[in-house]
């Protein structure tokens, strides 16, 4: 399908990589997220930013493109991202992403790649995947490609492997993406570079990403993460906190763009 491979390419550079920014917290998370750096919840302020630092990429939830307006360059990839569910829920119904926009809304937004979150393992999987099934088979007829959010997560998982970034989880949700029609997923960091590549292998040519995951306290920590991520062969990383808790996110963003898309030690490219 020549729209998906054109409209992949609007987020990935010749070397197969990206760095995406991610700015669904306000409402996954709820906007305390922001308040670390208040300034940031507004998308203008924040988007302006990471544009101007030369991101490759955002992703948010349609309501938040319409309402701020946001003129994102023709030259950064538009992510819509179509599930989502807030932190105000009951517990019991936290495993669930409900569908809060649709295919067209995506693509009158100007979208180049439409997303949505699969809770693999969840009691609600079946619904979340036939919500991506219907969004990626609607969305892959009119040339879109569809990036999945394959987030292992329920209680059985906790039961038998203990955590949800156990490589096995975590490579067992990138392969369950594969096979239902992602052209790019988002997942966990698995602990090491040995069993990300299995995950990688697992997902058998389709790019994965690295999701951001909570801030870390000292930045180079996280850019050594990425590189990690590189090294075993993922295609780049969607990241919202670790960008906007921070008070200065541009010089950040260049030197994680330098991890990404040149291999730089994470040490050089923080002094950089
Ligand atoms: P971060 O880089 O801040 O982790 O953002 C990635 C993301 O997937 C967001 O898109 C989403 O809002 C959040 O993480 C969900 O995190 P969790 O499900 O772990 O609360």
């Amino acid at each position: 399908n020549v729209g998906i491979k054109r409209r992949m390419k609007r987020f990935f550079r010749r070397d197969g990589r990206a760095l995406i920014f991610a700015m669904d917290h306000g409402f996954e998370h709820g906007p305390t997220d922001f308040e670390e750096h208040w300034e940031h919840v507004n998308p203008r302020i924040i988007i302006k930013k990471v544009v101007r630092a030369g991101i490759d990429g955002v992703m948010m939830l349609p309501g938040l493109a319409r309402a701020a307006g946001i003129d994102v360059k023709p030259n950064v990839g538009l992510m819509i991202k179509l599930t989502s569910k807030t932190n105000l829920r009951p517990k019991d119904d936290q495993l669930l992403q409900s569908q809060l926009g649709f295919v067209e809304d995506a693509v009158k937004l100007g979208a180049d790649a439409i997303a949505a979150t699969v809770y693999w393992g969840s009691p609600q999987e079946d619904a979340m995947m036939r919500q991506f099934a219907e969004i990626a088979s609607y969305a892959h007829d009119l040339g879109f490609p569809v990036v999945q959010f394959a987030y292992p997560r329920g209680p059985y998982i906790n039961e038998k492997y203990g955590r949800k970034e156990d490589y096995r989880v975590v490579m067992y949700g990138a392969r369950a993406a594969v096979e239902s029609g992602a052209d790019m997923i988002k997942t966990y960091w698995t602990g090491s570079r040995e069993t990300f590549a299995k995950v990688v292998d697992a997902a058998a040519g389709v790019p994965v990403l690295l999701s951001g995951g909570a801030k870390t306290d000292n930045p180079v920590d996280f850019l050594k993460l990425v590189w990690d991520v590189i090294e075993a062969g993922g295609a780049g990383a969607v990241v919202g906190r670790n960008i906007f808790q921070r008070e200065d996110p541009e010089p950040f963003i260049k030197a994680l763009l330098r991890v990404v898309h040149r291999n730089e030690d994470p040490e050089e490219a923080a002094k950089a």
